[in-house]
């Protein structure tokens, strides 16, 4: 049997650095064996049909484990380059987020991170506007920008979609995003969404004299999501928002290599990673989810709060953070199991961070806080829940913003901007 467990063993700079936790049903060391087998060149028997060359050049190492328990803890894995096709993500995970997970003698299994090497980067396009891109395209410099989503998520109708787009926006909203599960149903069509919209997005843009954007959600089959694209950039948008996990990377892959004649800015949202990201012992961290988006190339992604209704500690939330931003991530956290990977991303643009989910005007120190200012603050129910309305709603948020750029208490704010205070109030 090839052995996979090699303590001694140095990563060399085109090696693939996989984190996983592994929680084993027989004994641990032949379950991480297992997984580094399954995962690379091998399956559960020895064959006639292996070769030298492969068992030499393909297998990966394990170079560290980190136990925790008799049957558990963290395993570290080097892959070789060869073992992944440049640029295609569907096969990176069908590696090494493929089978494995299924083993019956793996009781619990996480993939924690993933440390990319140069090479494999460099086959990756990456963000087109990343974060400068975006502040440019709006001109605001430092502060966060403000959003909203528009609810009722689903049923209203095109003309009342854009209504409350356009009240979001004279009310302060830099820019608003379709929920996540609208997309073109009979009582709301795409391409009469976008043209209402982008209507109010024009009056709101001449009556504030501010720059405002419009994610629309593009969301649906590859050859649709492409056509899509095309209707928004040929009515004059800046976006087009994809559902990146229900779309799938492939998908999401393809609509990165038509944004180079499109040019639109490309908005991220993570509807159904929970599925795979919450349970901390088993799945795929938001983490890896998250630089794998940052290799293919959106401009703008959920990276959750910390502090509103979502999944995602306040550390958790800052470390993706920073694995979005930073052009070398250090992974420095040392806690029992996990540690995040360090991550060098060269020709790749930073992605701008959006924190959505249960956000209101009280939150919004906090957030600025603990995420900084590089972030798009995202409110549906904080704005069009507001008790005078959505225009209300909208001012309430930016006054939050302020206010905290300013390094003032909302409180303190709040007794001479009325709608900041009602919020305040009505959201004790
Ligand atoms: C927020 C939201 C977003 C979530 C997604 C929603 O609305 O529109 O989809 O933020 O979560 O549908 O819940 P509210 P995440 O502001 O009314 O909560 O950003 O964590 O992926
Ligand atoms: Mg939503």
């Amino acid at each position: 049997m090839l052995e996979y467990i090699d303590l001694k063993y140095k990563p060399n700079k085109d090696d693939f650095i996989l984190s996983y936790y592994v929680e084993s049903n027989i004994d641990f060391r032949k379950t991480c064996e297992q997984i580094a087998a399954e995962s690379s060149i091998g399956t559960w028997t020895d064959i006639s049909t292996m070769n030298k060359r492969t068992a030499v050049k393909l297998k990966p190492h394990i170079f560290s484990i980190r136990k925790v328990g008799d049957k558990k803890g963290n395993i570290k894995i080097a892959y070789p380059y060869k073992l992944f096709e440049q640029g295609s993500i569907p096969q990176l995970l069908s590696s090494i987020a493929g089978n494995i997970f299924g083993m019956k003698i793996v009781k619990n299994l996480r993939l924690e991170d993933i440390e990319f090497p140069k090479k494999y980067v460099k086959s990756f396009k990456g963000p087109k506007y990343g974060i400068k891109g975006v502040r440019k395209k709006f001109g605001i410099k430092k502060r966060p920008l403000v959003g909203t989503i528009v609810k009722p998520k689903v049923g209203l109708s095109p003309k009342q979609h854009a209504k409350v787009a356009y009240e979001s926006w004279i009310g302060g909203c830099d820019v608003v995003k379709d929920d996540e599960n609208l997309t073109s149903m009979a009582f709301n069509k795409f391409e009469d969404r976008l043209k209402e919209v982008m209507k109010m997005k024009e009056k709101a843009e001449k009556e504030t004299g501010e720059k405002k954007g419009y994610m629309v959600n593009i969301t649906a089959d590859c050859s649709t999501m492409l056509k899509r694209m095309k209707m928004s950039k040929d009515i004059g948008n800046d976006y087009a928002m994809v559902d990146i996990i229900t779309a799938g990377f492939s998908a999401l892959q393809t609509v990165r290599e038509y944004n180079e004649k499109y040019n639109l800015i490309l908005h991220a949202h993570r509807a159904m990673h929970a599925a795979i990201t919450k349970n901390k012992k088993h799945g795929i961290s938001m983490i890896a989810i998250a630089k794998i988006a940052r290799l293919i190339g959106v401009d703008q992604l959920h990276i959750g709060t910390g502090v509103g209704k979502m999944e995602g500690s306040k550390l958790e939330v800052r470390e993706i953070e920073d694995d979005m931003e930073k052009s070398f991530f250090l992974g420095k956290r040392e806690d029992k199991i996990f540690t995040p990977l360090n991550q060098e991303w060269y020709n790749i643009k930073p992605v701008f961070a959006v924190t959505s989910g249960g956000l209101y005007p009280q939150l919004v120190p906090k957030l600025i806080r603990n995420m900084g200012t590089d972030i798009i603050i995202q409110a549906g129910g904080g704005i069009h829940g507001h008790p005078s309305g959505t225009i209300s709603g909208a001012r309430a948020m930016r006054q939050a913003v302020d206010a905290t750029l300013e390094g003032v208490s909302l409180r303190d704010y709040a007794k001479n901007h009325k709608e900041l205070r009602e919020a305040l109030n009505y959201w004790k």
